[in-house]
């Protein structure tokens, strides 16, 4: 078999990012520099994680955020260290953060983008160790606009980027700019993300499930009598397992390695759900499509057709292989119209 092998031509993310760069003949180079900000925000978050609990910085901010969460000390850094990598990056204009009531606009920017992000999604979880990462949407803004809400109040196939860091045991990173997806990987002595999955696919079908079953009591019918679908021996025989680690870039990042499926269902407590729209549902369901897989709400609309009212708007969610996501849709009489 093939011996392990050192890579003497590894691909880190700068260098994949000028190689698709001088694939674009128009391009300004903007795009690129603004991935790379990105990139680093992403490095230097998860370095900030790795040493929070030796610098006494896990547990609670005392504060809370626009939506009532309580705010860990974390996420507070996170935000400034996203909001700081965005504003010096000169490329970005607009930013929205789950962390900010408002939307922000950097008045001396001549960036030409929109950065949409959750700067730790899963924080909840960060004091007992599970992993967390940071979710990003990106839209270039309207042509002639300097910057307004208009450019984030946008439909979903009109986002130019998607990417997630997941900060695990390794840190991951994953980015599609709408010609596919691409995994990497943080090697922390060199300091840079390299190219570890290119061009990665979801498999159409994995027996796997996750979805926070705390809730079903408050589910609508048809979601209830789905995941009890999913419990019964499959045509192979066995039922399907069930995985929610509760931190969503956790539960995506297993659904891109092994496939399966991801939900955030309405509720009668919530009738979209808990998952925002343009910073966790739209970047997610954007590298979920270009990896091959499916991505809906509750009502079986794609979520990248979805437009979002109001900057932290939320929106139910069904994500992940084309089969899986699949057997939602037949279960409530719909097929995916593309
Ligand atoms: P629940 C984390 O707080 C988060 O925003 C997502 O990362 C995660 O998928 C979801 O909420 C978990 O919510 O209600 O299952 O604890």
């Amino acid at each position: 078999g093939m011996t392990a092998q050192f890579d003497t031509d590894i691909i880190t993310l700068p260098r994949f990012l000028l190689e698709s760069q001088r694939t674009q003949t128009h391009s300004t180079g903007e795009f690129t520099l603004l991935l790379n900000s990105l990139g680093f925000a992403f490095k230097f978050i998860s370095q900030t994680i790795r040493k929070a609990e030796l610098v006494h910085f896990s547990g609670l901010a005392g504060t809370n955020n626009t939506t009532g969460d309580a705010q860990k000390k974390l996420d507070v850094l996170g935000d400034e260290i996203f909001i700081n990598a965005m504003k010096s990056s000169g490329n970005v204009k607009v930013l929205v953060s789950e962390e900010q009531e408002d939307l922000i606009i950097f008045p001396t920017s001549q960036g030409t983008y929109a950065v949409c992000c959750d700067p730790i999604d899963g924080s909840s979880n960060l004091d007992a160790g599970v992993s967390v990462g940071t979710i990003v949407s990106i839209f270039r803004l309207k042509p002639g606009s300097t910057g307004s809400i208009q450019d984030v109040l946008r439909g979903g196939t009109e986002m130019v980027g998607a990417c997630y860091a997941m900060y695990g045991a390794s840190t991951h990173l994953l980015l599609t700019t709408g010609n596919g997806v691409d995994g990497f990987t943080l090697d922390n002595n060199i300091g840079e993300f390299i190219l570890v999955y290119p061009e990665l696919r979801l498999p159409p079908h994995n027996p796997i499930y996750s979805i926070n079953e705390g809730n079903s009591y408050y589910w609508k019918e048809e979601v209830k009598s789905f995941i009890e679908k999913l419990k019964l021996p499959q045509a192979n025989g066995k039922p399907f397992s069930a995985r929610y680690v509760g931190s969503m870039v956790a539960d995506m990042h297993r659904t891109f390695m092994y496939g399966g499926l991801f939900a955030y269902p309405g509720d009668r407590k919530s009738s979209s759900g808990k998952l925002r729209l343009l910073y966790e549902a739209f970047p997610m369901s954007f590298l979920v499509e270009q990896a091959g897989g499916i991505a809906v709400n509750d009502r079986g609309e794609r979520i990248l057709d979805l437009k979002p009212e109001h900057i932290h708007d939320k929106s139910s969610i069904w994500l992940g292989s084309k089969e899986d996501v699949g057997m939602y849709l037949q279960h409530i009489g719909k097929s995916l119209k593309k």
